[in-house]
C-alpha cells in the first residue's frame, strides 16, 4: 500500500515557537502534504506559509547530513567528513581541555530561540559539566518580561485568549504574523469575532492595527512613556479597581505621585500619539473586564525595558486584571517533571555568583547570560576568559546585536562546535559542525517551559537522514561522554519519558492525547497572596534598593538621544515568511519574499530620491546596510523599518553568505546596555538613508544554489 497517504497528528514547530496542530500526509517514508487541523487546540484550523514550507527543509538539496571537521583557516569553507564518534570524542576532548586549563565555566553552551527540549537539555549539560553559562538571546527575547514580572507580581502574566476577553491590548505584538510565544493568532481573531474591543499600539498599521478600535503609531523605543501616560490617565480619573488596588498592591500611593507628570500632553511629544488617543484608549482598557494586554519584543528590544515591562504590569493590576479569566493570568503548569528538577540545577549552587553576567550587576533571576556580556568575556576576558563555545539551534552572526563584534568573538574562540541543519554565517566559522534532525523527525515536547500551562505533542513523523541526531540526542551522548553518567540516559527518548512520568502518561498515551494542559485556577493570590516580598503586587518594588533600581517605572528619554546626522527613526518587524535568520533557503518561501525589504514612508522617499524598488543604503553611527525600498503609507515619515535577520545562502561561503551586506545587527550596538537584563537597544535607534551609489548591488545576486 506504498501508494496511499498515511495521515498523522503532531504540532508544528521550528517556524516559530510552534503550536498548530498539523495533520500531516505521508507516503513512501516522505512528507507529501501538510494541513492545519481543524480541531486543533491553538489554530482551529489555521496554518501560515512556514507550517506549509515546513517540510521542504528536510528534503533540501544542501541540508547538512555529516559531521564536518575544519580544514584550512576558520570559515575559508573546506571541510572533512567524520564519524559521529569521532565528532563526539572530538568535542568532548576540547571542551574537557579548556575546562582543564580555565574551569568549566570558560566554557559557553549557547541557544537561539528555544525551538523544544533542547534548550532544556542544553542547561542540563551545562550544569552536569559545571558551566554556569548558559548563552541565550533572551535579553532582547521574554526575560525582561517574564522576569519584571517575577519581581513585580511574582509571576509571568500571560494573556489568556481561551476564555472571553471584553478588550485586548495588543502592545507592541503582531500575532497575525508571528504567532508570538505560540499564541497562534486564531485565539485572538476568535475573540475579536466574538466582539472583544482591539486597541493596538505599533510604529506600522498592521493587519490587525486595522481591525483596531484605536491604533496608536507610536513612535519606536517609546513604550514605557505610553505605559505611564496611561497610567497617569486611569489614575487621575479613578478608572483603576479600588478594591484590588487597596487589598493587593503595595506602592499605589507612590505610583499616584510619581505618574501625575506623565500626562498624556507631555507624553505625546515623546511618543507622538495624540493625547486624545491616549486617553480614550486608557479609559477603553480600564473600563473593559476582563481586559488582556498582549505584548511582544519591543517592550523588551531597549535598554529601559525593565521599567516598560513593570509600567505595564502596573496596568494589569491596577485594573484588577491580573489572574483572572481573559486577563493576565498566571498558567498552572500540568503536572509534570518541574524545569529546576529537569536541568539539575541542584548540582551548581555557584551559579548565580558565577555566572557571567553576575559580574556586571544584572537583576537576580536572570540566569542565563546576555549575548553581550558573553562575547565581551570572550573578547576581553571580563570577568573571566571564555575560551570554547558549544551552540544549537542559533545563528548569532545574525541574531545577536553588533554582528561585526560577534563575528570578532566567534573568530577569537579557541573551539567553536554548531549544531546546524544547514550552513549559516555561524556554522561556516566552526571547527566542528554536527548534522541535526529536525521537526518532524523525532519525539519532541513542545511549549514546556513557555508558561503557558500546557505541552504539545510532537510525535516523530519520519526518518532523519541516516547521520543526522536530533539535538536531545547529541547532547545525551556529549553528556555520557563528558559527565558522570549517572545524570545522564541510556537513550534520548528516556528524556521525555522521564519528564512526562509525573502525569502517568507514556510519550505514545501523551502523542495520542495531543496535548496536556494544567487545570483552569484563577485568583490564586486569594489563596497564597502575590510571591513577592510584600505578598502584593509591588508597583512600587520593596526591595528597590537592594535591587538597585527606581522604586517605581519610570521613563528616562529616548533609548538613545536625537542626532540632527540621523534624523530618522529605524526599528524592525518579523517577516510572516521567515523565522529570524532562518530558511531564506526554501524556495517556496524565498519566492514569496526574495530580498529585504525596508519600508519608508512615500514623502520621505522623495526627499532622498528614493524610489520603490530602489537599493538603498541604511545607515547608523555603527553602521551601514543594503536594502530594497518598499514605499509604504504604513509607517510614519520618520521611521524606517529595515528587514531583519538576513543573508545570502545563495553566496559563496567564504563570503560567510554575505552576512554584513544586508543584516539589521550591523546596524546596531552593544555600548549602551540595559542594566537589569544586559538588552541592547533594537528599536527606535537613529538612521538615515539613501540611494545606493556605486556600492555593490542586491540585484547582482542570482537566487540560485541547487
Ligand atoms: N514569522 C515569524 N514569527 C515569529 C518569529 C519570526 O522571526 N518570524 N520569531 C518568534 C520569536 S522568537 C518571537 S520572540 C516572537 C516575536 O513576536 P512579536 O513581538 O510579535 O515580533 P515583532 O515583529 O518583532 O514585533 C511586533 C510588532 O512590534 C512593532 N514595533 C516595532 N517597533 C516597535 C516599538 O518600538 N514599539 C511598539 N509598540 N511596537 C513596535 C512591529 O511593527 C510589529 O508589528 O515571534 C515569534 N514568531
Ligand atoms: N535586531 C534584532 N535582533 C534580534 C531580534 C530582533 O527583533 N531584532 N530578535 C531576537 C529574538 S526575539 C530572538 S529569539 C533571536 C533569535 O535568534 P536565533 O534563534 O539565533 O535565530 P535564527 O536565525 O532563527 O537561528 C536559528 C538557527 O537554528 C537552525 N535550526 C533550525 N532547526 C534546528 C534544529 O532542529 N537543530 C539545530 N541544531 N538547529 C536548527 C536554523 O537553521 C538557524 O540557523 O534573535 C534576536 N535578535
Ligand atoms: S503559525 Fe507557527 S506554529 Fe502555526 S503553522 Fe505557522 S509556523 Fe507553524
Ligand atoms: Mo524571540
Amino acid at each position: 500500500m506504498s501508494d496511499q497517504i498515511r495521515w498523522i497528528k503532531t504540532h508544528c514547530a521550528r517556524m516559530d515557537h510552534g503550536g498548530c496542530t498539523l495533520n500531516v500526509g505521508v507516503k513512501d517514508g516522505r512528507i507529501e502534504t501538510i494541513k492545519g487541523d481543524s480541531d486543533g487546540y491553538l489554530n482551529k484550523g489555521y496554518i501560515c506559509p512556514k507550517g506549509l514550507a515546513s517540510a521542504d527543509k528536510l528534503t533540501h538539496p544542501l541540508r547538512l547530513k555529516h559531521p564536518l571537521k575544519r580544514k584550512g583557516r576558520r570559515g575559508e569553507g573546506q571541510w572533512q567528513e567524520i564519524s559521529w564518534g569521532d565528532a563526539i570524542a572530538l568535542v568532548s576532548e576540547k571542551l574537557q581541555d579548556v575546562k582543564d586549563r580555565l574551569g568549566a565555566r570558560a566554557v559557553a553552551f549557547c541557544q537561539g530561540m528555544p525551538k523544544g527540549l533542547e534548550h532544556f537539555v542544553l542547561i542540563r549539560l551545562a550544569n552536569t559539566f559545571g558551566s554556569p553559562n548558559v548563552v541565550v538571546v533572551q535579553d532582547v527575547c521574554h526575560a525582561p518580561r517574564e522576569i519584571s514580572g517575577l519581581h513585580t507580581c511574582g509571576f509571568y502574566p500571560v494573556a489568556d485568549f481561551h476564555h472571553k476577553n471584553e478588550l485586548v491590548l495588543l502592545w507592541g505584538s503582531n500575532p497575525t504574523s508571528t504567532n508570538e510565544e505560540g499564541q497562534i493568532c486564531s485565539l485572538l481573531l476568535e475573540q475579536i469575532k466574538k466582539g472583544a474591543q482591539l486597541i493596538v499600539v505599533d510604529p506600522r498599521r498592521t493587519e490587525l492595527a486595522q481591525k483596531a478600535k484605536y491604533w496608536l503609531q507610536i513612535r519606536p523605543g517609546t513604550d514605557g512613556a505610553l505605559a505611564l501616560a496611561f497610567l497617569n490617565v486611569i489614575i487621575t480619573e479613578e478608572l483603576f479597581d479600588g478594591n484590588f488596588v487597596n487589598k493587593w498592591t503595595h506602592g499605589f500611593g507612590d505610583l499616584t505621585a510619581h505618574v501625575r507628570s506623565f500626562t498624556p500632553e507631555k507624553m505625546a511629544q515623546i511618543t507622538w500619539v495624540p493625547a486624545g488617543l491616549i486617553r480614550k484608549s486608557a479609559r477603553a482598557y480600564a473600563r473593559s473586564q476582563p481586559a488582556a494586554i498582549a505584548w511582544g519584543n519591543p517592550i523588551e528590544q531597549n535598554i529601559q525595558s525593565f521599567d516598560t515591562a513593570r509600567a505595564l504590569i502596573c496596568l494589569m493590576a491596577i485594573c484588577a486584571n491580573l489572574d483572572v479569566p481573559g486577563g493576565n493570568i498566571q498558567a498552572n503548569e500540568p503536572n509534570i517533571l518541574s524545569l529546576g528538577k529537569f536541568v539539575r540545577a541542584d548540582l551548581l549552587p555557584s551559579k548565580r555568583t558565577e555566572m557571567i553576567h553576575a559580574y556586571h550587576d544584572t537583576i537576580p533571576k536572570l540566569m542565563t547570560v546576555p549575548p553581550a556580556l558573553f562575547r565581551k568575556a570572550v573578547l576581553e576576558g571580563i570577568p573571566y576568559p571564555v575560551k570554547a563555545a558549544y551552540v544549537q539551534c542559533a545563528n548569532p552572526m545574525l541574531a545577536y546585536a553588533d554582528s561585526r563584534q560577534t563575528h570578532a568573538a566567534l573568530m577569537k574562540l579557541d573551539f567553536l562546535a554548531v549544531s546546524e541543519i544547514f550552513m549559516t554565517p555561524t556554522a561556516a566559522l566552526a571547527d566542528i559542525v554536527l548534522p541535526a534532525a529536525t521537526h518532524f523527525e523525532f519525539n519532541d515536547i513542545g511549549h514546556y517551559g513557555l508558561g503557558h500551562g500546557y505541552i504539545l505533542a510532537r510525535p516523530k513523523i519520519v526518518d532523519a537522514p541516516e547521520e543526522c541526531w536530533p539535538d536531545i540526542k547529541i547532547l545525551n551522548e556529549l553528556g555520557k561522554s563528558l559527565c558522570p553518567a549517572a545524570h545522564w540516559y541510556e537513550d534520548y527518548n528516556d528524556i521525555l519519558e522521564t519528564l512526562l512520568a509525573p502525569s502517568g502518561l507514556d510519550f505514545g498515551q501523551f502523542a495520542e492525547q495531543g496535548y496536556l494542559k494544567g487545570s483552569d485556577q484563577f485568583k490564586k493570590y486569594n489563596v497564597s497572596g502575590f510571591k513577592t516580598p510584600s505578598g502584593k503586587v509591588e508597583l512600587s518594588l520593596s526591595r528597590a534598593a537592594k535591587l538597585k533600581v527606581s522604586p517605581l517605572p519610570d521613563f528616562n528619554g529616548y533609548p538613545v538621544p536625537e542626532d540632527p546626522e540621523y534624523p530618522l527613526v529605524l526599528t524592525s518587524a518579523k517577516s510572516r515568511y521567515y523565522l529570524h535568520s532562518s530558511y531564506r533557503w526554501l524556495e517556496k518561501l524565498r519566492k514569496k519574499l526574495p530580498h529585504p525589504q525596508a519600508l519608508i514612508h512615500p514623502e520621505t522617499a522623495a526627499d532622498c530620491g528614493i524610489q520603490n524598488n530602489d537599493e538603498i543604503i541604511i545607515e547608523t553611527p555603527h553602521g551601514r546596510i543594503i536594502q530594497v525600498a518598499h514605499l509604504t503609507e504604513a509607517v510614519a515619515p520618520r521611521v524606517i523599518y529595515a528587514a531583519y535577520g538576513w543573508w545570502f545562502p545563495e553566496e559563496k561561503p567564504e563570503a560567510l553568505y554575505k552576512w554584513d551586506r544586508s543584516n539589521f545587527n550591523i546596524l546596531t550596538a552593544t555600548d549602551n546596555l540595559g542594566r537589569e537584563f544586559g538588552t541592547p537597544n533594537l528599536k527606535g535607534i537613529n538612521c538615515r538613508i539613501r540611494k545606493v551609489r556605486g556600492e555593490d548591488k542586491l540585484s547582482n545576486n542570482s537566487i540560485s544554489w541547487r
